[in-house]
């Protein structure tokens, strides 16, 4: 069949089909219910994808702006599913991936009222967690009783991790920071909409206030998570009862809690009327989490004995150093930060929970023209563009016109196309080269269709939308519609749940290593940090695509 992105474009946008190699070359779009020819034109030439073994052709209808539902046809090939030209038109699937969050929020009831179909009762309360063994302190000794409530679900999973909440935070307070008109008045109906702070600002506050939790107020340090010894049957979340412990303070989980903390102390920092005294102590969490990393520079973390949850292990911290002294230095003026980040040292690659230089990047690049004088302005931007201009090269020369590629194909890989987004919008947003907006757009286009497994990865949107995801309440909850808005991890080669899948996956090429099927947590999962450039890169295209 013809691949295309199954939501749409806004009437601007670059516009980009994937036909079989064998389809006609003579392609038209249709509109989707009367069937009048809206656009007709010629494929360009095959060529083989190696992801997915296929030979494809690329079709760029950019010309056709006019509203409307189309589908596109070609001879000798099954037409592709239908989508929409219009402005706004990621508004909804915006609103959804945000809405994510709050379906995956811990410790509360979720209310038909803003829940609906997906109501439940709350789970995993966190007033009474143990410290662990491996985070006994003086002061804190095995078995202290510790309050952490709040928080999302990381996952499918019932656990919180502090390594992948603080990108996934930090995401979606970049979104708002770029963009706050887009979420300025945007509902989402959860319980606080109409409050004083934009929805996105609430939701980012419902993981901040647990976050804050996880800092061992005796020394600075951040326990890694907050967990079971191991992972919780398939149940709802009021009927998950295992006891809960703090683990181990880490050097990467103490880095990213200062820079998600640093950042937020600046984004709320209006609210300060609402939020009394909050912005403060997140930057002065935020500075003792750095003095306790600068005390303790190489701490690993490892599952420690009998605890066999989720690890997010990170070896290597020069990213986290980097992007912590940068948000510091953004939010506290203070310059010795910006030295102390080592900018001529650090370059930008696509950020991931286990890389997150870039985000360093992306906050000195939005804050360009406010930055003290010791900031390199040149140096930034020829950062953010190197890896843009590389990025936008494999686009062009891909056959199935997208950035990803080979070592793309991660555990989460759908995320990893739509970080490359975000970091094309970045360049786009500094120099305004349109190739790095169609680039961008292409990595959407990616998730919601244009892939070799002919899925929209995100729930609720698209002809052919993802319906069963490895996540514990849309498997557990008799609903036979999943959560909506959750982008589910995506194809890899690595099929480490093929155990748990018996010989159910299509194929072991990359691009096609994908099974919707919730017994494949590692392509069928949700994550918290795969929502999060979701909600960044529709909103921004939402703003910019039609421009
Ligand atoms: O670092 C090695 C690299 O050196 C090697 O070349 C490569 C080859 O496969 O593997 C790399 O390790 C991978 C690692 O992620 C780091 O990227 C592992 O193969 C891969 O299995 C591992 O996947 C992680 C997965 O947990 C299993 O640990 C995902 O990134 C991570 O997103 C996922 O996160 C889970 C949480 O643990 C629990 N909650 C759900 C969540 C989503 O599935
Ligand atoms: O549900 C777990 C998921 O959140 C993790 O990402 C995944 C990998 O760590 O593990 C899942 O739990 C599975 C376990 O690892 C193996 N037995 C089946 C579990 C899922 O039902």
């Amino acid at each position: 069949a013809i691949r295309v992105n199954q939501v749409g474009f806004a009437p601007l946008a670059h516009k980009v089909a994937v036909l079989p190699a064998g389809a006609s070359g003579e392609v038209e779009v249709i509109d989707a219910a009367s069937g009048a020819v809206a656009w007709r034109g010629r494929a360009g030439p095959a060529g083989a994808w190696r992801e997915s073994g296929e030979s494809v052709r690329l079709a760029d209808f950019s010309a056709l702006a006019r509203p409307g539902e189309y589908r596109v046809r070609a001879a000798g090939v099954a037409p592709s599913e239908r989508f929409a030209v219009r402005a706004g038109v990621y508004a909804e699937l915006n609103r959804a991936a945000l809405k994510a969050y709050y379906f995956n929020r811990s410790g509360t009831a979720l209310d038909a009222s803003h829940a609906g179909v997906h109501a439940r009762a709350a789970g995993h309360p966190d007033t009474r967690v143990l410290v662990h063994a491996s985070a006994a302190s003086k002061e804190r000794p095995e078995g202290t009783v510790i309050a952490s409530a709040k928080g999302w679900y990381d996952a499918g999973d019932y656990n919180k991790y502090i390594v992948n909440s603080g990108i996934s935070t930090y995401t979606l307070l970049a979104a708002f920071e770029h963009y706050p008109d887009y979420f300025a008045r945007k509902r989402s109906a959860i319980p606080e909409s109409g409050n004083a702070l934009p929805d996105i600002l609430d939701e980012a506050l419902w993981n901040l206030e647990w976050m804050l939790t996880m800092q061992d107020p005796h020394d600075g340090g951040v326990y890694n998570k907050l967990t079971n010894l191991r992972f919780d049957g398939i149940v709802m979340p009021d009927q998950a009862g295992a006891e809960r412990y703090v683990v181990q303070k880490g050097t990467a989980a103490t880095l990213d809690f200062a820079a998600t903390m640093a950042t937020a102390s600046r984004v709320l920092k209006p609210y300060e009327r609402q939020l009394p005294g909050l912005s403060a102590k997140m930057l002065r969490a935020a500075e003792a989490a750095w003095e306790w990393a600068r005390a303790n520079p190489a701490v690993v973390f490892r599952n420690p004995a009998g605890v066999v949850t989720g690890e997010y292990g990170d070896a290597t911290f020069d990213d986290e150093f980097a992007w912590a002294a940068a948000e510091l230095y953004i939010s506290s003026g203070k310059d010795s930060y910006y030295a102390a980040m080592r900018p001529a040292a650090v370059t930008a690659s696509v950020p991931q929970w286990a890389d997150v230089r870039a985000l360093a990047w992306i906050s000195l690049a939005h804050h360009r023209n406010s930055l003290s004088a010791v900031a390199d302005r040149t140096l930034i931007a020829a950062r953010i563009d190197t890896l843009a201009a590389a990025l936008a090269a494999r686009w062009r020369a891909s056959a199935y016109g997208v950035p990803m590629q080979g070592d793309d194909f991660v555990w989460g890989s759908n995320a990893v196309a739509l970080n490359q987004s975000m970091m094309l919008l970045q360049a786009y947003r500094l120099n305004g080269k349109r190739d790095y907006l169609d680039a961008a757009q292409a990595g959407l286009d990616y998730v919601l269709g244009r892939n070799a497994t002919g899925y929209s990865f995100v729930t609720g949107f698209g002809a052919r939308q993802v319906m069963h995801p490895h996540h514990r309440p849309s498997m557990a909850d008799q609903v036979a519609a999943p959560v909506p808005g959750f982008l589910a991890g995506g194809p890899h080669a690595g099929q480490q749940d093929k155990g748990d899948c018996k010989g159910q996956y299509p194929s072991a090429l990359p691009a096609l290593s994908y099974i919707d099927d919730d017994c494949s947590y590692a392509s069928n999962e949700v994550a918290i940090n795969w929502n999060a450039p979701l909600v960044y890169v529709s909103a921004a295209l939402d703003v910019l695509g039609g421009t």
